[in-house]
């Protein structure tokens, strides 16, 4: 029988391993863990709660709001702002900064995305909730402001990410190594299933919207003919796998190894997914896994941030197939 080490257990024992830490950041994911399990509890049953379906408004990116997404937005703020360690948030649901309930004492940054893929909730697809924490760069809460949010992944103290699938799992890194947890209904635990995750240097699989091939670049359409071709020495062709929900598709990527392309489009020049609370915390669990993490010529945890909500194309995956990705942007092949 392993042992049951619950996520909560594990940021101890990560915390004791760093004689330097104050536990600030301990907290800080306890309650990251705490709303997961809020949001979790109104996903699982969403199809018999009156939460599905739009709410008739739209968000600062111009999409129709789900119930759902305010929901859990609304949890999340609540359930973390709550406890005075975050003197400021940013989530995709909100043009601005958010001030959470309690700051006074704050000095981090939290960035996230409440339910990403939630168009995908009403078809019963597996969503996600994705988060980045930053430490201020300045050390009084009080004049915390949207320049402690734009800074570059690198600077990142943690990252993670809730899928919301057949199981519930949270996958988390502080930059020392990637751990899943699958929670356990039965006792309301996320229980540790994946310690050290660590993601295949070459993937057998490539997630991309083929819909938007037209729109594409010659090198994404040469890097996808590249894939396609048959080539036993590089276990090629890769299977396509693409569920059209970001969390959902890093998620398998990760585990089996793979790459993720969202390039730039002509619908989206910038790429469509949004480097602080998409890119750059998945980036960030990425390259802790091993992997690599660009915007086809650029290391996503280098990209120095001028928007809260900007955009940015989204190569990542296995390290091996992102670098072809790149030679094939670069015109090397
Ligand atoms: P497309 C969901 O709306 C999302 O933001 C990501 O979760 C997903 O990877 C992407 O958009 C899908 O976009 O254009 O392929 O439908």
């Amino acid at each position: 029988m392993n042992k049951l080490i619950t996520i909560e257990r594990h940021f101890v024992e990560e915390q004791k391993r760093h004689p330097q830490a104050t536990g600030e950041l301990t907290d800080l994911l306890y309650d990251v863990a705490f709303a997961a399990k809020l949001v979790r509890r109104e996903v699982v049953r969403a199809g018999l709660a009156d939460i599905l379906g739009m709410t008739g408004t739209t968000n600062v990116q111009g999409e129709e709001v789900k119930k759902l997404d305010l929901f859990a937005n609304e949890r999340i703020i609540n359930a973390i702002g709550q406890h005075g360690r975050f003197a400021l948030m940013g989530s995709e649901e909100n043009e601005g900064t958010i001030i959470p309930p309690k700051n006074e004492t704050g000095r981090y940054v939290l960035l996230f995305d409440p339910l990403d893929g939630s168009s995908n909730i009403d078809v019963n697809v597996s969503v996600g909730t994705i988060f980045s924490i930053y430490r201020l760069t300045g050390d009084d809460p009080k004049k915390a402001d949207i320049n402690d949010c734009l800074q570059k992944g690198s600077r990142q103290v943690a990252a993670g990410y809730v899928i919301y699938g057949s199981s519930v799992m949270m996958v988390y890194t502080t930059g020392h190594g990637v751990h899943g947890f699958t929670y356990d209904p039965t006792i309301g635990e996320f229980l540790l299933s994946y310690e050290n995750i660590t993601t295949p240097a070459r993937g057998k699989y490539y997630s991309i919207n083929e819909g938007s091939t037209e729109q594409l670049n010659e090198p994404t359409i040469g890097f996808l003919d590249w894939l396609k071709k048959e080539d036993e020495a590089t276990g090629r062709p890769y299977s396509t796998r693409y569920i059209g929900s970001l969390v959902a598709d890093f998620h398998r990527n990760l585990l089996t190894g793979g790459v993720f392309i969202y390039p730039a489009t002509k619908k989206h020049s910038e790429g469509k997914l949004r480097l602080m609370y998409e890119a750059n915390p998945l980036a960030f669990i990425c390259e802790q896994a091993g992997g690599r993490a660009t915007n086809g010529s650029k290391r996503i945890l280098d990209i120095e941030p001028a928007d809260l909500h900007q955009r940015t194309p989204l190569y990542i995956g296995s390290r091996e197939d992102v670098i072809v990705a790149e030679e094939f942007e670069r015109g090397e092949r």
